[in-house]
């Protein structure tokens, strides 16, 4: 499979060509599937990159927000293979932050996770963090994990944060997106930063497993 044909196809948001290209990943059983979902990422970096050069406008980014949603529902099943059941299921909420509103990576990170025995409440995009404390108190949840794609999201991370800290002692934070690093995890003062979501599932298991 030539990956870079399907990030070209991608950023230029020639659905035809990802799409058969998809399938064809499929059809071969599913075993690139995690480096197909890599070349479409690439290929939102092609549009992301011609939005900011004024080649792209917003209905741009809004098809490619189509294309990409469509592009994990071909691959979801080979992505999310997990260790399925088996042990007590893990409860945990994930959201995107206030004032953004992209949900695509955490969707998948929560695909992933479900896949591997996690009861995941999603609490949808542009999370308040009042709306954060509220359901991790209600639902007696200690694991929160955290998506933003803005830049400004990791002020909203922040806010979140504090507010759990504050108000809900002992639950761990994990925090991920494109615009997280160890840096501003340390910042934000979350327990944990990801960018893939394995690293996200193996965090999660061990927080679950150590109670
Ligand atoms: C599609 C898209 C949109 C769609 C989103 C549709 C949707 N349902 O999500 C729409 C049209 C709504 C949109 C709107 C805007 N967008 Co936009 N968008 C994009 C685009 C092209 C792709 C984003 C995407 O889905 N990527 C693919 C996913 C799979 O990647 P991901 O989110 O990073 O997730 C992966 C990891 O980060 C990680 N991950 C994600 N979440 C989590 C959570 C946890 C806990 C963990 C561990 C890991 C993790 O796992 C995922 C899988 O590997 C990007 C460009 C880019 N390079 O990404 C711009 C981009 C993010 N958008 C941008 C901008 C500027 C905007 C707008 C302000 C445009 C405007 N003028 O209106 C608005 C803002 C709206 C808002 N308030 O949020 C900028 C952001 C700049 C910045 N640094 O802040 C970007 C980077 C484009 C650019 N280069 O200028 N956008």
């Amino acid at each position: 499979m030539d990956f870079e044909k399907l990030s070209s196809a991608v950023g230029e948001l020639d659905e035809d060509t990802m799409i058969e290209m998809l399938n064809e990943v499929m059809a071969q059983g599913g075993g690139d599937a995690q480096k197909a979902m890599e070349a479409c990422q690439k290929g939102m970096d092609i549009v992301g990159n011609l939005f900011e050069e004024g080649e792209y406008f917003v209905g741009d980014l809004i098809y490619a927000g189509e294309l990409m949603t469509e592009a994990v529902d071909i691959l979801k099943d080979a992505l999310a293979s997990g260790d399925g059941g088996g042990q007590t299921k893990a409860r945990m909420i994930i959201c995107t932050v206030k004032d953004d509103l992209h949900d695509i990576g955490k969707n998948i990170v929560k695909a992933m996770l479900e896949a591997n025995n996690f009861d995941v409440l999603d609490l949808g995009i542009d999370t308040p963090p009042e709306k954060v404390v509220e359901a991790v108190k209600k639902e007696g949840i200690r694991i929160v994990a955290l998506s933003g794609v803005l830049t400004m999201a990791l002020d909203s991370m922040k806010e979140t944060v504090d507010l759990i800290r504050q108000e809900c002692p002992g639950v761990k934070v994990i925090i991920g997106g494109a615009p997280v690093s160890e840096e501003a995890c340390q910042r934000i003062g979350a327990d944990e930063w990801a960018h893939s979501p394995q690293k996200t599932i193996n965090t999660c298991k061990a927080w679950a497993e150590a109670g």
